[in-house]
């Protein structure tokens, strides 16, 4: 299988960590694919985004979610809980780090552009996303409902978020949230972070 990824893309790199975690990182052949630069990587993804996973026959997977649901489904242990009421839990955990992800390269993109041209409307809407997320992960930090006990599609996806924000300095997200701060900096020492991580050069 080849997986399509950017280095420092938090979607391709909760792919990578939930492979690593469940022992699978050989399965896949890495392929970095750049794509804000390569619109070649739109024949696998008419969406051009990263990560897209290229099965043997083929067939080409994609998003970041889809991709880990397939990975997830390869071996044991799940890391997507089978059970209600732990399966929606952690796949809303998943869902605001993702969206939060989404609001984060849109601020980053915002940054990059002239400030002319800048939408301070937009750049703000985005930043508010990702404010309100980082509350609710310290929220969830403290009652528990993030684990550093476990390290499931949750929890992995809100950890490569985190360490986005860092990589791109979206936000000074420690701030105000020591709980959130003490548990990524205790998951940010896995294997599977450690050997994922990619800063930008
Ligand atoms: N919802 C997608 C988001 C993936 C995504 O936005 N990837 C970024 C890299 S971090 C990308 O490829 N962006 C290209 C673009 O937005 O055109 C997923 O979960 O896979």
């Amino acid at each position: 299988m080849r997986l399509l990824y950017a280095p420092i893309s938090p979607f391709a790199r909760k792919v990578r960590v939930l492979a690593f975690e469940k022992g699978l990182f050989d399965l896949f052949s890495l392929e970095i694919a750049m794509p804000f630069q390569d619109e070649t990587l739109r024949a696998q993804n008419p969406l051009c985004k990263v990560p897209a996973l290229i099965l043997e026959d083929g067939e080409v997977i994609f998003d970041s979610s889809v991709v880990a649901d397939y990975v997830d489904g390869l071996a044991e242990p799940r890391l997507i809980p089978a059970q209600q009421p732990a399966r929606r839990r952690a796949l809303t955990f998943e869902a605001a780090a993702d969206g939060m992800g989404d609001a984060s390269v849109l601020v980053v993109r915002e940054r990059m552009r002239p400030p002319e041209e800048h939408r301070q409307d937009l750049f703000e809407r985005q930043l508010r996303a990702v404010n309100a997320a980082l509350d609710l992960f310290e929220a969830a930090v403290a009652d528990g409902s993030l684990s550093s006990d476990r390290f499931e599609i949750g929890e992995i996806a809100v950890a490569v978020q985190l360490a986005y924000q860092d990589v791109r300095q979206v936000s000074d997200w420690r701030t105000g949230r020591p709980a959130l701060s003490a548990w990524f900096e205790k998951v940010s020492k896995r294997t599977s972070m450690v050997s994922t991580h990619a800063s930008v050069t």
